[in-house]
């Protein structure tokens, strides 16, 4: 008979595709056993009355990571990777992020350097190309796909990331004929800087601002583009952080004509808006992202995007900094344009909360969407599946715990980044991560760490099925030969 390390005894486990009320039985850190009345384990978890899902995977966040203005992010791997748990996250996928002029394989190196003997739950890296010469495509990152970098995040905007539309096509093409998947950040660049300059030469200098200048039109102009072009060389991408109507409905054009566009969203969106940017004081600083959050309609466009599975991820966009760092909230001092203020609101622990909460209790999304986007999705579309993301036995026994009838009011100490803020500070909810389990161990009970840095592992990505091309091409002649 075996005997279980561990066992989750009555819950109701859900899966991306059905739930049922069974125990797991959890032995070497994999899934053993899915059903009922399991023998008894060396540790057991009663479950009764709670969800168990999935571990989720928090599959765009920014950790140790220097912004393209040189600004260091907040958390490390350590803070990062004990927020993530406390927050029923157990994988991140940050960026390994290249400056212009650097080599690849180096800041691969780099990032490795930065998160060893760090992390408490695993990790993989996305590559951030921002300058695509020729080593780079030629060499490095057809090696580095095949050592397990499945997926490249790349930029229509910011001054030192943004690539033409030559040089995305040409991450497109690589991508295709490598089979990598491609996350793009869609903004129309010159719009925005021209935009700004005339909002600030006219004094309107507050952080509202921003969002004027990264309008919604601006963020759709955007994704339709990168879409033509995504269409031209038929080849799969991601868009990353949807705002709000007008970026979805150009999604859902492009998914409506047959196109494998995949799409993500963010607690930003959901909980946020414009509003929050024009607040007195330090607030507006505090919610200041790009793009930036809409209104209240468009807040409804994401929920529904949400159900109706015109998302297939959900994120935070972790791109924590702080108040108190000279470089960060604050930088250029109080009266600064909007333009000096660091992009980018923390959210890795109450990404999933949040979703629970709001999302699955509140009737918003079924259990099976709350399963999908907390995890599973982001699993299967950069190739961690089905070692992540699934319920499946022999599968990684990561694992997260729901408990419906936790009452919780979000306030930055009880969070464990290394921020001192949180845009969602006093909001009040029913319904909060109970406990998270890490390749068996449990590595956080009722949002408190008890794992240990160090143990978390390095996750090389497949190739995924979800980047392969879908072999439709917008030419009369087959020229696929030359992409
Ligand atoms: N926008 C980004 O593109 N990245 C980090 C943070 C942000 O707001
Ligand atoms: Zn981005
Ligand atoms: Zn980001």
């Amino acid at each position: 008979m075996t005997s279980y390390d561990l066992v989750i005894r009555g819950g109701t486990l859900a899966t991306a595709g059905e739930s049922f009320v069974g125990d797991i039985g959890i032995k070497d850190g994999l899934i053993a056993s899915l059903g009922r009345d399991l023998p008894k384990g060396a540790k057991e978890i009663d479950a009764r009355g709670k969800l168990v899902t999935p571990g989720g995977i928090d599959a765009h966040c920014h950790v140790a990571q220097i912004s393209s203005t040189g600004v260091w992010t907040a958390d490390d791997f350590e803070s990062a990777t004990r927020s993530a748990m406390c927050g029923g996250t157990t994988t991140i996928v940050p960026f390994a992020a290249q400056h212009r002029g650097q080599s690849l394989r180096e800041v691969v190196k780099e990032y490795h350097a930065r998160a060893e003997g760090k992390t408490s739950i695993d990790y993989s890296f996305h590559l951030i190309v921002s300058d695509p010469h020729e080593t780079a495509l030629g060499q490095e990152l057809p090696a580095l796909i095949e050592d397990g970098y499945t997926s490249f995040k790349i930029y229509t905007t910011y001054d030192a990331l943004k690539l033409s539309d030559r040089q995305v096509l040409d991450i497109l093409a690589l991508a295709r004929r490598k089979r990598a998947m491609v996350m793009i950040h869609a903004e129309n660049h010159d719009a925005m800087s021209w935009l700004a300059e005339k909002l600030i030469a006219s004094g309107r200098k507050r952080p509202v601002y921003h969002c004027f200048a990264h309008n919604m039109t601006v963020e759709s102009e955007a994704t339709h583009r990168v879409i033509a072009l995504a269409e031209m060389i038929d080849q799969p991408i991601l868009i990353v952080h949807v705002s709000g109507r007008e970026a979805i409905e150009e999604i859902r054009r492009a998914r409506a004509k047959g196109l494998k566009v995949f799409a993500e969203t963010c607690p930003q969106y959901l909980f946020l808006t414009q509003e929050d940017l024009d607040k007195q004081g330090l607030l507006g600083r505090m919610c200041m992202c790009s793009p930036p959050p809409r209104d209240k309609i468009n807040q409804e466009y994401v929920w529904r995007g949400l159900a109706d599975g015109l998302f297939d991820v959900f994120s935070s966009d972790h791109a924590p900094y702080r108040f108190d760092d000279p470089e960060g909230k604050m930088r250029g001092g109080p009266d600064a344009h909007f333009k000096m203020i660091p992009n980018g609101v923390p959210g890795l622990e109450v990404r999933l909360p949040l979703l629970y909460a709001e999302g699955l209790l509140k009737g918003r999304i079924t259990l099976e969407r709350f399963v999908a986007l907390a995890a599973t999705n982001a699993a299967k579309i950069y190739g961690l599946y089905p070692r992540k993301g699934s319920l499946a036995i022999g599968a990684d026994a990561d694992i997260a715990i729901w408990d419906p009838e936790r009452e919780v009011t979000v306030s930055q100490s009880i969070l464990h980044d290394n921020m001192d803020y949180t845009p969602y500070e006093g909001m009040k909810v029913k319904g909060w991560i109970d406990t998270t389990i890490s390749r068996g161990e449990i590595v956080s009970i009722k949002g408190e760490p008890l794992a240990k840095p160090g143990r978390g592992r390095f996750l090389p990505k497949d190739k995924p099925d979800a980047a392969i091309p879908l072999g439709r091409s917008i030419f009369t002649e087959d020229i696929s030969d030359i992409f």
